[in-house]
């Protein structure tokens, strides 16, 4: 039988890259996009769309029974930064979103739901390098600990119901078919924007704001990987440790001036994200993830910046 896939959020920065890949591995027709907006210029046209409020339990309701989904992808949240301005929202969207989802899971018996989690779940005690899957996590931002409860819930559900819901721990993600929103790692998308635009770019995070970062190529692959493993080998029902690559954004100018010698770079101060990234881990230790379903990085920061530099510059 053909997989029935459901999106929800794929209007955003890994939905609209996820709904892209899996309409080419199982289908255009079998991959249901859904967002609270219109969809957007990659998706619209290239299969099925819903309109899908998280918040909505009768509207998430009628779309699990209309398309009795075998997977579902709930990938719409409210990210670190825009969620300290609104706390209450960012809490509310986040958490009962997913309540409502993995409670349509057990009624419609959904065989598989992924959820992502963050590397914003560790916080200013946790080991700051090589951060392991199990430590201590004080995550002191909206995003991070709301991403620390459904991390919990996840394992609960799974526990309690047998629902099959995995998730990863996402670094900072980077891609260039889609921009992010709200985040404390986005400076890492729109340097490439204005340099290729302007030719200089003033960052929101200090020059040695070291951070784990990933091209969004790598975490799509990570996502299907492990969404494609058998249950029996997954050891972990929370979320994945993912590490991606970690580096400053002066290294990542450094990285750029490669390829745009002219390119300059300045740094504001005083930024509240600065205080958010400085929360978070330098580097973290994905083992498990290793062991469990073989992932392996491909992009490292030279290609990272030479894909990102090639493919803007056919749009820009
Ligand atoms: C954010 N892009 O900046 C997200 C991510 C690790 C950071 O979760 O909020």
């Amino acid at each position: 039988m053909s997989e029935k896939i459901l999106v929800i959020g794929a209007n955003g920065q890994i939905g609209t890259e996820l709904v892209t890949a899996l309409r080419g591995i199982h289908g255009a027709e079998n991959v249901i996009a859904s967002d609270i907006n219109s969809p957007n210029y990659a998706i619209r046209n290239s299969g099925p769309f819903e309109f899908a409020n998280v918040l909505d339990k009768d509207n998430l309701h009628h779309l699990f029974d209309k398309h009795r989904p075998t997977q579902v992808y709930l990938l719409a949240a409210i990210l670190s930064a825009v969620g300290e301005q609104k706390p209450k929202m960012a809490w509310d969207l986040n958490m009962t979103g997913l309540l409502h989802v993995l409670d349509f899971a057990v009624e419609f018996k959904t065989s598989k739901i992924f959820w992502p989690s963050s590397i914003a779940v560790f916080g200013p005690h946790s080991p700051q390098y090589n951060t392991p899957q199990y430590c201590v996590m004080d995550p002191n931002t909206v995003y991070g600990f709301s991403k620390l409860a459904g991390e919990r819930w996840c394992e609960y559900y799974y526990v309690k119901y047998g629902v099959d819901v995995r998730s990863l721990r996402y670094p900072g993600l980077i891609g260039w078919r889609a921009n992010p929103g709200g985040g404390t790692t986005d400076y890492a998308v729109h340097i490439f924007h204005e340099a290729l635009k302007k030719g200089k770019y003033q960052g929101f995070l200090s020059a040695q704001t070291a951070l784990p970062m990933m091209y969004m190529d790598d975490a799509i692959r990570a996502t299907i990987n492990l969404m494609d493993a058998p249950a029996e080998n997954l050891s972990i029902r929370s979320s994945y440790n993912l590490a991606g690559i970690s580096f400053t954004p002066e290294q990542l100018a450094e990285e750029i001036k490669k390829h745009i010698p002219d390119f300059e770079m300045s740094y504001a101060d005083s930024d509240p994200r600065q205080a958010i990234a400085d929360s978070w881990p330098k580097s973290i230790d994905d083992t498990q993830a290793q062991q469990d379903w073989g992932w392996q990085l491909d992009y490292d920061l030279a290609k990272i910046t030479g894909d990102m530099l090639t493919n803007l510059k056919k749009i820009i």
